[in-house]
């Protein structure tokens, strides 16, 4: 008898098409996961750079579906370190037997839909081809790593890395010359972590970030107890802030206290674990750039009373944008390494990159020779791991070309004119603490199939006046944020990717989460009015 074909085909086996394929199988269904790498875990598989570790709260970031996985599993800190969350995805994977439906070293280079049959049809690198009526895109906002668009970058000599490349084995950095390019979130954990062990360390610096204390520190059995007691308060604290995280603005406004309550409050955040400094500031910090600006005032205070050096604390200082208006990077001693005597800043724009030699780095000023040269360059954020498959929707409408200017989407699930194709985390959904903005989103979709098999739908589309809505909603719910006006992939920049340079564009969803799951709920209690079922 021949095999029976797949109902759904899910791209990517990191945290949310584990889960999507997890409950498309409860609906019965036959679904195919392709993987690009060789095991599960997306994000946590590929980015094993020394020091990579949440910015969330451990507790927080789990899948919420399971009792008996938040009973059994116990997370070893209150941010937990990669290889715990890569063993932990792993846990799961084994727990659901998931990897009966996976498939591993199978990176997708193409989908291309068939009206006639209403199918898609993927391509994977070695030319191998599966179809199914459903295609889920659970690619990951940051899976499409950038490397620097240096002259001479692949002359380099010795052994050079992306973070999001990081060699399985490790790498011996003891005793070694290090060169590494970037200062974001990435970046930082590198930092601080390496320069306990190498023997010299040059940062180049290009644009230095807002960072805070991360706090980190082990969970006691007492607290471990306490934390499985309370899932469900915990979960449900993540669904009533915007930003799924356990930490929501306080309902103060920075400009309407005291300045000696408004220091004491940022001693306090800063002195606390986590992104309440961020996300739980005052509650126009992030809105009007009064409020910002003192925010950011009290802030390059912390970096000149931690680095001893005042031209190295000046060069550490953001010049261009406000405190918070770029993802912040939460550190464990980042500027102290600053103080090490082994430990050297570059400013590249005092002294630019002229290329990459054989031996090192040519500046401007001179050439720094080393052993081992780290790219911390970042990703091209949200739209890259798309532009990187050819999806070709009806009449050979190219999805890549679509969004070359900005992408239209009705919710960020569906894209404008490509039927049948479902996106977890696409451009324009809510995005914060990643795994609740996932689960909420695999449901919403895991609702959605259901309802097509049970009115017998074979096809879905969103409709061109909701993408519309959609979009000026989306447009709307950016205005006045102070972060949509700097350059950064949040907002679609990245200097290293042709046309991807200036253009700021709005990728996500900025109206909180709480007020996307209400749209979205809406949208699925009203019978779906949005979307045009064949
Ligand atoms: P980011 O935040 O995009 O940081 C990339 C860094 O690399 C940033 O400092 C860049 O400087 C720098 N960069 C990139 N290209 C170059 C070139 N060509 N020359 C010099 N410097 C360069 O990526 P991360 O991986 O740190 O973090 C991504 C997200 O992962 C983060 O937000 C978390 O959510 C987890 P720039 O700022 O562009 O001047």
């Amino acid at each position: 008898m021949a095999q029976p074909g797949y109902e759904a085909i899910i791209i990517g086996a990191g945290i949310a098409g584990m889960y999507q394929l997890y409950r498309l199988r409860e609906l019965g269904m036959r679904v195919r996961v392709f993987e690009a790498g060789s095991d599960v875990g997306g994000t946590w598989y590929w980015n094993r750079y020394p020091g990579a570790r949440f910015d969330s709260e451990s507790w927080s970031y789990g899948y919420s579906f399971s009792q008996e996985l938040l009973q059994e599993w116990e997370w070893p800190e209150h941010f937990a370190a990669q290889p715990d969350t890569l063993r932990y995805l792993n846990h799961v994977a084994d727990k659901f037997d998931l990897r009966r439906d996976m498939q591993f070293h199978s990176r997708v280079t193409a989908a291309t839909w068939d009206e006639a049959a209403t199918r898609w049809t993927i391509t994977l690198e070695s030319g191998e081809q599966a179809s199914a009526p459903l295609l889920i895109t659970a690619l990951g906002p940051l899976s499409a790593y950038t490397l620097p668009n240096i002259p001479g970058r692949d002359d380099f000599a010795g052994p050079a890395f992306h973070t999001a490349r990081w060699p399985r084995e490790g790498v011996d950095l003891r005793g070694k010359r290090v060169g590494i390019i970037g200062t974001g979130a990435t970046a930082i954990q590198t930092i601080q972590t390496i320069a306990k062990e190498v023997g010299h360390l040059t940062v180049f610096q290009r644009t230095p970030n807002w960072a805070a204390p991360l706090h980190n520190r082990p969970i006691t059995p007492e607290e471990q107890a306490q934390i499985k007691a309370s899932y469900a308060e915990i979960f449900e604290r993540c669904r009533q802030t915007d930003t799924c995280f356990i930490h929501q603005a306080d309902p103060r406004r920075a400009l309407d206290v005291s300045p000696e309550e408004r220091e004491a409050f940022w001693e306090k955040l800063y002195a606390e674990p986590g992104f309440g400094i961020w996300v739980g500031n005052f509650r126009d910090v992030l809105v009007d750039p009064a409020a910002n600006a003192l925010m950011t005032e009290w802030a390059k205070k912390k970096i000149r009373e931690r680095v001893k050096d005042p031209v190295t604390a000046e060069k550490l200082i953001p010049k261009n944008h406000g405190f918070g208006t770029r993802r912040l990077p939460l550190e464990s001693g980042y500027y102290e390494v600053y103080n090490q005597p082994n430990v050297e800043l570059v400013d590249i724009n005092e002294t630019p990159i002229e290329r990459i030699t054989p031996r090192g780095i040519r500046t401007s000023e001179r050439e720094h020779e080393f052993d081992i040269l780290i790219y911390a360059t970042g990703f091209d954020g949200v739209t890259g791991p798309y532009d990187r498959i050819a999806i070709t929707g009806p009449g050979g409408r190219s999805l890549r070309e679509d969004w070359r200017g900005t992408p239209r989407t009705f919710l960020g699930v569906l894209a404008e004119g490509f039927p049948n194709m479902l996106m977890v985390l696409g451009p324009h959904t809510a995005r914060g603490n990643i795994p609740r903005n996932i689960e909420e989103i695999v449901d919403w979709l895991t609702g959605l199939v259901r309802y097509m098999r049970e009115h017998g739908h074979r096809r879905v589309e969103a409709r061109e006046a909701a993408v519309e809505d959609w979009a000026q909603h989306v447009e709307k719910a950016a205005a006045g944020l102070l972060f949509t006006q700097v350059a950064s992939w949040q907002t679609g920049v990245n200097r290293n990717v042709e046309g991807r340079e200036e253009v700021r564009r709005t990728l996500g969803y900025y109206g909180g989460a709480v007020k996307y799951r209400r749209i979205s709920a809406r949208v699925a209690a009203e019978g779906y009015r949005e979307l045009r079922f064949a």
